[in-house]
């Protein structure tokens, strides 16, 4: 009973699934699946009693990219107009930690929907890259930069201008993905990392994953004196006072999340 048709949202205690659920078209993202989830996800994220988003697709296809069709008869001003695929950095923005649960296809445009989550597993069976050349264009939702970062040029490259696919087992080795588990179980392990995830305190979780990203974006030396300054912050929570108490007392923390 929600108002998605592209996407289902159900929750799992202290964390959320989002499904991608456009199973003809290889779950292809178009505007509309990008609007349900850039909503879903920020209702969440708005949500206290959501401390985890889990993004999955199907067996066979995580996405298989951008709607192809409903990109072939754009013009430069109908892209630019639009501002087209810019509502995805709103997804990338959203504080709650995500979790992107890949089997089957992620390439192009799901590709770099895996990469904007920041814990990215991967069954055996996923296949990861950014065909976009073969098409006549390029990335178009963050790919040649988040790959460049994940992997390194030399793959990265490779990837972009060959529109080469990577397996599970070479994305794993290149540091695309946290881990591989088999294809079976992919769901339930995405949803316990999702509930560990949640069960932390919130806001530290909040800002645990800040401080990650920042490493993306500034020298070591700033990144580093951010992060001293959210660490100093975190003192100024309830669940610091809980985890280092329940350490002392030998018991399980019980966060309240602010
Ligand atoms: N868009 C729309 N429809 C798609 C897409 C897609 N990306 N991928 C698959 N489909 C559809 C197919 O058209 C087909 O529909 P139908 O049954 O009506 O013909 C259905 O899904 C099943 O697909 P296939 O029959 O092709 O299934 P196969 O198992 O034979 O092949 C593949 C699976 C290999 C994944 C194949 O579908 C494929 O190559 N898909 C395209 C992959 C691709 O190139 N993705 C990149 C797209 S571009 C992008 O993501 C970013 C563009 C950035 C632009 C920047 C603008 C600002």
């Amino acid at each position: 009973t929600h108002p998605f048709s592209t996407i289902r949202v159900e929750r799992k205690g202290r964390a959320a699934l989002i499904t991608l659920d456009r199973p003809k078209a290889l779950n292809a993202l178009n505007l509309q699946m990008m609007d349900e989830v850039v909503a879903a996800a920020e209702a969440l994220d708005r949500d206290p009693d959501t401390g985890c988003i889990v993004v999955t697709g199907s067996a066979r296809a995580f996405a298989a990219g951008a709607d192809i069709g409903e990109m072939r008869p754009q013009s430069y001003m109908d892209m630019y107009g639009a501002d087209w695929f810019a509502g995805w950095d709103r997804f990338a923005a959203v504080r709650t930690p995500t979790v992107a649960a890949v089997a089957g296809y992620a390439l192009g445009g799901g590709c770099e929907l895996a990469m904007m989550c920041d814990i990215l597993l991967a069954a055996d069976t996923a296949t990861f890259g950014q065909p976009e050349i073969k098409l006549g264009v390029i990335p178009g939702i963050g790919g040649s930069q988040r790959l460049t970062r994940a992997v390194g040029k030399a793959k990265a490259m490779e990837l972009c201008l060959t529109g080469r696919t990577m397996d599970a087992e070479e994305a794993e080795r290149a540091g695309l993905v946290s881990r591989i588990v088999p294809a079976g179980d992919l769901l339930t392990e995405a949803l316990a990392v999702a509930e560990t995830v949640a069960s932390m305190s919130a806001p530290v979780a909040m800002m645990a994953k800040e401080a990650v990203n920042r490493a993306f974006e500034t020298t070591l030396t700033e990144g580093v004196r951010f992060e001293r300054r959210v660490f100093h912050a975190v003192f100024a929570t309830a669940d610091q006072k809980e985890g280092m108490t329940a350490f002392t007392e030998k018991r399980p923390p019980e966060f309240t999340h602010r």
